[in-house]
């Protein structure tokens, strides 16, 4: 980190102290204009973020060392399509995925957006005729999708399939990604061949695991409809056009993308053909058209008006100052079930790094662990912790105003709860509030005394919240790439690299080690005592 912001981070941490003493009840107390000051806007779609801990002085800070750490030279950098991704060398470009002006955007001298234009243009094409059978299979139009891949080539397109699925009017989607046979054993198992089409989903064409599920699925197809079928059922999208044309998949069903789309934002891209396929063309254009928007707000907005750069200095303020270890993405948007488990990827895998640009240690702590389920489900499982437990979890809550289903109360229920427990985690509710309400209900002294202290909450338990109208292809579309330029926003201050992933490789090669130990074809001689053990006692229980 730039020595600067390191002493800019010790004067928060000295204002912070200082904070401490005023609860947030007293900042609203004191600002009636709290929340306007502390919210902002995309049209419908409102960030309300006055129920963190901070005043104005720290956010003023709080931008002023966004600004020093050099964000905006930063952005224009990475809009500019400069080599960011410093230790693999590569622009990082995927805002050109989803442009919609007619603005160039230039990778190494040259405009992609022929490129990207070409592409989008063959996936159109290719989704429209899935869907009304032109392109069919052996036995008819296709009926399901079985999509290939791991990881970004996976996350994206499950997630916004779920959380899109009222859109979903074409054939059925399925997602296969672990190498546990399970995974594609019980997909398959409910499938006709002759109506399935395979799309095999790597950038690479290289993950073991997305090949050995590929080839297993070509091998179940193979048996029933013969080696002439696959050029028929099986689509590719990848960067490696040598690997899909080996494995036997037709250049008319291989779809490209290009190495300065990083796998965790290329839902955009190809990657995002079965999504297409689901959803039709014209609402996967109106997903597009979301994350375009918002990165036009993000070049345009100052840094203070900024919906990004402000999520992302709540976040600074929350890991480096307070030193809060984990966030909460906590949806109350059924849809959005694994909305959670897609910004892990995205945020753990981009900031979860310990080493600057420059090869030095960062010397401050870095992304946070994020998890998180949709409320109100998790309000009856970890809640307990959120509200009284010993560490302090920031949240975001996701609300939608408008339901896709109205079913008589269910929508209204759903936000008077979200609204609850954000005013809950924010006021809490002190000793002397529990015994009044006690004593107001009847309670005798002693008992009183006993029971009191466990029904304290603490509050000033920090959230925002995020309300839009509905949760349309064009609104996920703003949120996913609102969340994308808050990570690295992030990066660029703690000064790591946001868009590799050095982290994956030691397991990935230990396991090919393995494998001939795990087959039992090679001695376990050289390994540690723990991965001997374990490899003997696999070995005797294995039949
Ligand atoms: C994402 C990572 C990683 C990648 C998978 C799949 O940013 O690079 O999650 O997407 O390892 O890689 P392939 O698409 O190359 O199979």
């Amino acid at each position: 980190m730039h020595p600067e912001t390191l002493e800019k981070l010790e004067v928060l941490r000295l204002h912070w102290r200082k904070l401490q003493q005023r609860p947030m009840r007293q900042l609203f107390a004191e600002n009636p204009n709290r929340f306007e000051d502390f919210s902002l806007n995309i049209d419908d779609l409102l960030v309300d973020f006055s129920k963190n801990h901070l005043d104005g002085e720290a956010l003023a800070m709080l931008l002023d060392l966004a600004k020093s750490a050099g964000v905006e030279d930063a952005r224009a950098a990475m809009f500019a399509g400069q080599h960011i991704n410093t230790s693999e060398d590569r622009a990082v470009m995927h805002m050109a995925l989803r442009n919609g002006s007619d603005r160039p955007m230039i990778v190494d001298g040259k405009d992609v957006m022929g490129d990207v234009r070409a592409v989008q243009a063959q996936m159109k094409q290719f989704a429209t005729s899935v869907r009304n059978g032109k392109i069919a299979g052996s036995g008819g139009a296709f009926t399901d999708i079985v999509n290939i891949g791991i990881g970004g080539s996976d996350l994206g397109p499950v997630m916004v399939s779920e959380a899109l699925s009222p859109y979903c009017d074409g054939p059925n989607l399925h997602f296969v990604s672990n190498v546990d046979g399970d995974d594609l054993a019980d997909t398959l198992a409910v499938l006709n061949p002759a109506t399935t089409l395979f799309i095999v989903a790597s950038k690479t064409f290289t993950t073991t695991e997305t090949l050995t599920n590929a080839h297993s699925a070509r091998h179940w197809l193979v048996e029933t409809l013969g080696e002439e079928a696959v050029g028929q059922h099986f689509a590719a999208l990848s960067t490696n056009l040598e690997a899909t044309s080996a494995f036997g998949i037709d250049d008319d069903f291989t779809f490209g993308f290009w190495d300065w789309v990083g796998g965790r934002y290329s839902v955009w891209s190809a990657i995002g053909l079965s999504v297409m396929i689901g959803i039709g063309v014209e609402n996967f254009e109106q997903f597009l058209l979301g994350a375009h928007e918002v990165d036009n707000h993000f070049v345009e907005q100052p840094l203070a008006k900024n919906i990004p750069v402000i999520m992302a200095l709540i976040g600074i303020w929350h890991r480096n100052i307070c030193e809060f270890s984990t966030h909460a993405v906590l949806p109350y948007a059924q849809h959005l079930h694994r909305f959670p488990a897609y910004l892990q990827q995205l945020d753990m895998e981009s900031n979860g790094k310990s080493t600057a640009k420059n090869g030095q240690q960062v010397g401050a702590k870095t992304g946070p662990i994020v998890w998180g389920e949709p409320g109100t489900n998790g309000q009856h499982a970890f809640y307990q912790l959120i509200h009284q437990g010993s560490d302090i979890i920031p949240v975001d809550f996701l609300i939608a105003a408008n339901p896709h289903h109205q079913l008589g109360e269910h929508h209204d229920i759903l936000l008077a709860n979200c609204f609850a427990q954000s005013e809950a985690l924010m006021k809490g509710k002190n000793i002397d509030e529990v015994r009044g309400e006690l004593r107001l209900a009847g309670m005798d002294e002693e008992k009183i005394a006993n029971l009191a202290p466990h029904k304290v909450f603490s509050g000033n338990r920090p959230s925002s919240t995020f309300v839009f109208s509905k949760l349309t292809p064009r609104t996920l579309g703003r949120l996913i790439a609102i969340y994308e330029h808050k990570i690295f926003v992030q990066g660029v201050i703690w000064n790591i690299n946001s868009f590799d992933q050095w982290g994956v490789e030691l397991g990935k090669s230990l396991a090919t080690e393995l494998l001939p130990m795990v087959k039992g074809e090679a001695s376990t001689e050289a390994k540690d005592a723990s991965t001997q053990g374990l490899l003997a006692h696999f070995q005797a229980l294995k039949k």
